[in-house]
């Protein structure tokens, strides 16, 4: 067998839970379920691909490992965090003397581990304020899916208790305010709007005002969609965050760039960009859904040493979830046809 799922695994996909904000209440029985099935596109690019691999060559030699490295780079795992991880392999092939050895489940086991550990380094879980509101400054280029992320996160985290405040600093277009207007609406939290063309810093600025007469637990701010490359642009992010930091001290709590996985290797330079000009804190990874790119997820996390916090699966309210290295790996590598023991209890 390919990969066979532990007897208990699925306990230990739900402690792995925490990961994301603090233990989720919700915490999925179905978020494998959920990630096999939005992942479907990058497993097969990934683990059905290496199957494949295995079953041509029958044995774990050199020429399997080159063609394994050719795979993980042409699923946007990125050249650099392929080649720390085709290295440890071979390591591990030393040590457990496993040069020659027909046993598949153990290679694809070691390599997703090998994965899971590259991805559990960093803290995912969202930093709050010691006192007072914890503010989330959202940001990346255009159509990443920032104003999508914030309604699903204000969802999320009203789901967990938690009092909400948006702010629509994205006053660029006026479609963008009613955007965030709509996904209020939805989440159900109150929103502080701008008027199209104002200073996005006021309408911060307006927020951090409201919040000090009736303090909520946390505020989401959208921003307009912006190219690094547009100075003007970059540095009325420095000025919305100069302006929150005036009025609580500490924050910005977390500046969170939002990237498209389909964009794949795009989404790297692209962030790699941003993370000169802004201090960026942690990452959301969107659109893994029907994708077959999602192994950027490990070349972002490994290359800017950033932690993926949430990762968005599909365009409804719930697709957004906190980032589970275990989930996410297992839901990599199990293909097509093996059954999950626990399946049936989902
Ligand atoms: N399939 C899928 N679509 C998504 C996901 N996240 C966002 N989208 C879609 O991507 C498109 C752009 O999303 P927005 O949230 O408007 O992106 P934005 O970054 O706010 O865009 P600008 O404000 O124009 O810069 C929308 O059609 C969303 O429904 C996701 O996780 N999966
Ligand atoms: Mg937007």
């Amino acid at each position: 067998m390919f990969w066979k799922k532990k007897q208990d695994g699925v306990q230990s996909v739900q402690e792995a839970q925490t990961a994301g904000v603090e233990k989720q209440d919700s915490a999925p029985k179905g978020l494998f379920a959920k990630l096999r099935d939005r992942l479907k596109a990058t497993r097969e690019s990934i683990a059905q691909k290496a199957l494949n691999l295995f079953r041509l060559r029958g044995r774990i030699d050199d020429e399997l490992l080159e063609e394994l490295e050719e795979i993980l780079i042409s699923a946007d795992v990125g050249v650099h965090t392929t080649t720390e991880l085709i290295e440890e392999l071979r390591e591990r092939i030393r040590r457990e003397k496993k040069r020659g050895s027909e046993d598949s489940k153990w290679l694809t086991d070691t390599l997703r581990s090998l994965m899971r550990e590259m991805l559990e380094q960093g803290d995912r879980t969202l930093k709050t304020a010691p006192e007072g509101p914890s503010i989330y400054l959202i940001i990346g280029v255009n159509g990443v899916g920032k104003t999508t992320a914030i309604g699903k996160l204000a969802h999320r985290l009203k789901g967990e208790g938690r009092k909400i405040l948006l702010t629509a600093a994205d006053t660029f277009r006026a479609a963008a305010i009613d955007q965030l207007d709509i996904w209020s609406k939805r989440a159900d939290v109150p929103i502080v709007l701008g008027k199209e063309g104002s200073d996005p810093s006021s309408v911060v600025f307006n927020a951090m005002e409201k919040a000090k007469i009736d303090p909520p637990d946390v505020i989401i701010i959208d921003t307009a969609g912006r190219l690094h490359t547009k100075s003007n642009l970059m540095q009325e992010l420095s000025k919305m965050s100069r302006v929150i930091g005036r009025e609580f001290e500490g924050a910005p709590h977390e500046i969170l760039l939002v990237l498209d996985a389909s964009t794949g290797q795009n989404a790297l330079s692209q962030a790699r960009q941003f993370l000169q000009s802004c201090g960026v804190t942690g990452l959301i990874l969107t659109k893994l859904d029907g994708t077959a790119r999602g192994g950027v997820v490990l070349a972002v996390h490994k290359e800017l040493n950033l932690p993926v916090k949430f990762i968005g699966v599909g365009e409804s309210i719930e697709d957004l979830e906190p980032f589970d290295p275990d989930a996410f790996t297992k839901a990599l590598f199990q293909v097509e046809g093996e059954q999950d023991e626990d399946e049936d209890e989902k």
